[in-house]
């Protein structure tokens, strides 16, 4: 893995972190598959229960290396985009939007173009109050990718998603807490404390049952009625079945706290 992006574990959290700060965290083709890697990982490994995506440095991520992109441009690449957004972009979302288990981003700084779709891709966004977001992709006159087509209209409604990505304006930290960009605005000395407190918790949580909200929210966005009804009721069922939920239930009933395993 580059060592622009670094994974570790601790317990059953695992933090991924792009490591780019002299260049803002810009996705350079080595980043973005260090960075696939480390989210398959995360996802795939079932001692982590939860994960913290952060950047580091003054930003949280700025989306593609537009000097590397220029470059590939200048060289006469052959769709250059498409072949990023299906060998990077489209694994990294699909991965951080389905992984059954919840994902906190840390967003540390400015977030734009695919960083911000990674962040709007997270289940949980806590932003230091120098952070920022912006779509950038008009900017350059391109369109969203990294499923933020699909998250940004989930998070804030159509209309705003519109704006957003058209009219590409910074949103600071305090504008994004207000429409429902993020969880949560800390100071910046506390970001790591508290996006890693959340996390923590979650780690810590019944992970079935999120990944069973996961499941069914992704559903009921696509779905109709019926289809939501039918997977809330095969996900239940499912959940009925597990150590988690028999557990909590005897100590609910012994007035007690429950400790959730996972399973
Ligand atoms: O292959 C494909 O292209 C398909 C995939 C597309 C996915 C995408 O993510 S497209 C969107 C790419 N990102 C952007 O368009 C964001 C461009 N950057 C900005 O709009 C601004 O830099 C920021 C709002 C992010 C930050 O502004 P500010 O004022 O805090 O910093 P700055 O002065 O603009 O930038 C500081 C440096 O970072 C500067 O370099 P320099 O002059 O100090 O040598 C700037 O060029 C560099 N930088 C910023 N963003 C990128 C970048 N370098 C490479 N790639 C970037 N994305």
């Amino acid at each position: 893995m580059a060592d622009t992006v670094l994974y570790s574990r601790e317990d059953a959290l695992a933090t991924v972190t792009v490591n780019r700060p002299d260049a803002l965290g810009a996705l350079d083709t080595a980043t973005k598959t260090a960075l696939r890697d480390a989210v398959t990982e995360a996802a795939e490994d079932p001692h982590v229960r939860a994960v913290l995506l952060t950047g580091s440095g003054r930003a949280f991520c700025v989306g593609q290396d537009l000097r590397e992109h220029a470059a590939a441009l200048r060289a006469g690449a052959t769709d250059p985009l498409g072949s990023t957004i299906d060998a990077h972009y489209t694994p990294i979302a699909r991965t951080l939007t389905t992984m059954p288990k919840p994902v906190v981003a840390a967003v540390n700084g400015v977030a734009a173009g695919a960083g911000a779709s990674l962040a709007f891709a997270c289940d949980f966004r806590v932003l230091a109050r120098s952070a920022s977001f912006t779509t950038a992709f008009t900017g350059i006159g391109l369109t969203a990718d990294s499923a933020m087509s699909w998250t940004l209209p989930r998070l804030v409604g159509t209309a705003r998603a519109t704006e957003l990505l058209m009219l590409a304006e910074p949103v600071s930290a305090d504008e994004a807490l207000r429409i429902g960009l993020a969880t949560d605005v800390v100071d910046n000395d506390e970001l790591d404390e508290r996006a890693r407190a959340l996390a923590s918790r979650l780690a810590h949580g019944p992970t079935r049952a999120y990944a069973a909200v996961k499941e069914s929210l992704r559903v009921s966005a696509e779905g109709s009625l019926d289809d939501t009804l039918h997977t809330e009721r095969r996900l239940q069922s499912e959940l009925g079945a597990t150590t988690d939920h028999q557990d909590a239930v005897e100590a609910f009933t012994a007035k007690q706290t429950p400790e959730f395993t996972g399973r």
